[in-house]
């Protein structure tokens, strides 16, 4: 039970602490020593209970890991430990409503590390808090998957710059109040490692990092429940390595799955997160956490094991560097997805963050259909998040999108859930009939029938087609599609994330084909280059870019004055009697109201106004079209219009 569990954990920090209280006072000095032991006595138990879930020597393994930390926190530099102190003061900083991230590729964005400085003050134009800077450590040589294939997490890819000017950029991005988040590669590693060759070469120190099968049997045994995620360009699960078996490759098949089973993993792991953290790093991206648990006859997906690993991760690295949090990245089923928020049934810390994909799903299924049932019906069952904790709210990033429709919930609104999905990518590949969008398939399984969809948000909601073809109204409809789609991710309660190019609406860039190294993936052509001559015309009202540019400034700003905006907690999706309106409610214990209303259709609806009852006199913050009217006792909600409204 948790009560043996806490008092098992109690009686080990009890033999543990004072020796570790004298090793603190002697590396730290007697001020840090006392934050230092405040944090083991706050953290240990989570910190211990879920590594006796998962190892056997748990005891043990807990005092290497706070040894492991002690060290990180001797070696923490002190412009860090005061980031630390604030942190501490202010541990729900990431939840405050100035929070707007922005992410992109350094090399596309900016050239180099060094680069970014030239950068800064376009981020500072728009608000932004929160840098993410795609995967950035030393990939393999040749295909690296976008740099998701490390072979090395002390080093910076050479052709973007050193650790020291990663760390020199973390400083400036510090000094205008902005937090540096990085990519952490954590469920594989490249099959170029140094600890893929050592344990290849039957190093014992490395034994038992990764999984290796002497034949088919157990791949085969595995792959009966595991769908493929890369179904076209890497098929299966594992992959033959003469001499060696059968490894794990979830991914591609110089991506190698690391074995989280065996402990030395966890802490070898562990070591590159404090390093990094000591670099500078205060958000870490944790990739595809839910790959890393295995058990025979499931998905290989979301498994216990994972929550227990990201848990004790995190309180192990909230001893050394409280400063830090972590962003999950879990694209799945809505019924998986809160559980990376910390724990099913009780809380347990585990990431401060994740990617709001149901949300992001459900925006681009909403304006397809031009109705909100579906996100309506689909958001309002997501269970609440941990006050603690919030979401990253985002319209594109640099994958693909898979549709992630609820089967109960599609049926909910009377929609076949596969006719559905297969609709969603018929339309967003702009193969159906009636379709704005210029996407294209990605990741085809022909055995299951499944597919999801590459493209940049301006192709996706219809600026790229209506250019192309100079239609005029088409692109007001979608300028206003690509401001709706934004008024939901910056108002929803949690960090909205800019993906580079979309303040730009920049579009489809098909130069990958052109790269054989790309040619075979087509999310490159929704990962561009920054256009600096769009960039030029930001401020123009009359283009394009200058009225998206604008529309994204004031969302950022009129986010930043709103305390209701402030993430803590879950909102909530109001019920209006109008087919296709999304509209929702929020309210920090300490801010008045805050309602936003988005209008999927492409006319004009009312909803019965009794849906403001009760939440205080609320005026129209930001809108796409002036003051919020008021027909015969109904709101009027524009064509693909947004209003927020708040007290
Ligand atoms: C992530 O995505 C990255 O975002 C991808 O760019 C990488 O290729 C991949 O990991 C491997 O490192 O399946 O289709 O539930 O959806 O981890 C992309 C999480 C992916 C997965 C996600 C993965």
């Amino acid at each position: 039970s948790d009560g043996e569990r806490a008092r098992g954990a109690a009686e080990v920090l009890a033999l543990l602490r004072p020796e570790v209280a004298r090793d603190a006072e002697r590396c730290l000095g007697r001020a840090e020593a006392v934050g230092f032991l405040a944090r083991l006595d706050r953290w240990f138990a989570d910190v211990h209970t879920p590594l006796a879930a998962l190892y056997p020597d748990a005891d043990a393994l807990a005092g290497t890991l706070v040894r492991l930390a002690l060290h990180a926190a001797a070696q923490r530099p002190e412009d860090l430990r005061a980031v630390d102190r604030r942190r501490e003061i202010d541990p729900r900083w990431f939840q405050h409503q100035r929070m707007v991230g922005y992410v992109a590729y350094t090399d596309r964005f900016a050239g180099t590390l060094d680069g970014l400085a030239g950068r800064l003050d376009h981020l500072a134009e728009l608000g932004v808090t929160y840098l993410h800077l795609m995967p950035l450590l030393a990939p393999r040589e040749g295909a690296n998957d976008g740099g998701y294939a490390v072979a090395d997490y002390r080093a910076v890819d050479p052709r973007l710059g050193t650790m020291d000017d990663l760390s020199d950029l973390a400083a400036q991005l510090r000094a205008r109040d902005m937090s540096l988040c990085v990519d952490l590669v954590l469920n594989h590693t490249a099959r170029e490692h140094p600890w893929a060759r050592a344990w290849q070469a039957g190093d014992p120190a490395y034994a038992g990092f990764y999984f290796a099968f002497p034949d088919r049997t157990m791949p085969d045994a595995y792959e009966a429940t595991i769908t493929d995620v890369f179904p076209d360009q890497a098929p299966g699960s594992f992959t033959e390595v003469p001499g060696t078996g059968w490894v794990w490759t979830t991914f591609f098949d110089y991506q190698w799955d690391l074995d989280y089973s065996n402990p030395r993993v966890f802490t070898a792991m562990l070591g590159e997160i404090l390093w990094l953290a000591n670099r500078g790093v205060e958000i870490f991206r944790m990739d595809a956490v839910p790959f890393m648990g295995k058990r025979l006859g499931t998905s290989c997906m979301n498994q216990p094991e994972v929550h227990d690993i990201v848990q004790a991760l995190h309180a192990c690295v909230q001893l050394a560097a409280p400063a830090t949090v972590f962003k999950a990245e879990a694209i799945v089923a809505p019924d998986e997805l809160v559980a990376y928020l910390g724990g099913h049934d009780r809380y347990r810390p585990e990431c401060e963050l994740a990617y709001h994909n149901q949300l992001m799903v459900m925006l681009w299924s909403s304006i397809a259909t031009k109705d909100a049932r579906l996100a309506v019906q689909s958001l309002r069952r997501l269970r609440p998040i941990p006050d603690e904790t919030s979401w990253a709210t985002y319209v594109r990033c640099h994958d693909d999108i898979g549709w992630a429709v609820g089967d109960l919930d599609a049926r909910a609104v009377g929609y076949d859930p596969t006719a559905h999905r297969d609709f969603l990518n018929a339309f967003y590949s702009g193969e159906f009939p009636l379709s704005f969008a210029r996407g294209a398939r990605f990741g085809e399984n022909p055995a299951t029938g499944d597919a999801r969809i590459s493209g940049s948000t301006a192709a996706l909601c219809g600026i790229s087609e209506a250019r192309e073809r100079g239609d005029a109204a088409a692109l007001e409809a979608a300028l206003r599609r690509f401001v709706l789609l934004h008024a939901v991710t910056f108002a929803w309660g949690g960090v909205p994330l800019i993906y580079m190019g979309d303040e730009l609406a920049q579009d489809n860039d098909t130069s990958y084909l052109d790269d054989p190294a790309l040619a075979g993936d087509n999310r490159w052509m929704h990962r561009p280059y920054f256009d600096d001559a769009a960039a030029a015309r930001r401020h123009d009202p009359a283009t394009v870019e200058g009225r998206v540019f604008g529309w994204m400034k004031a969302l950022s700003a009129a986010r930043a004055s709103l305390p209701a905006l402030h993430a803590a907690g879950a909102g909530r999706v109001l019920d209006v009697d109008s087919p296709h309106v999304l509209a929702w409610h929020r309210r920090h214990p300490r801010s008045g109201h805050f309602v936003g209303m988005v209008n999927m259709a492409e006319h004009a609806v009312t909803v019965g106004a009794h849906v403001l009852d009760g939440l205080g006199a609320l005026d129209t913050v930001l809108s796409s079209d002036g003051p919020l009217l008021v027909h015969q006792g109904r709101l009027v909600v524009p064509t693909l219009g947004f209003v927020w409204l708040a007290e």
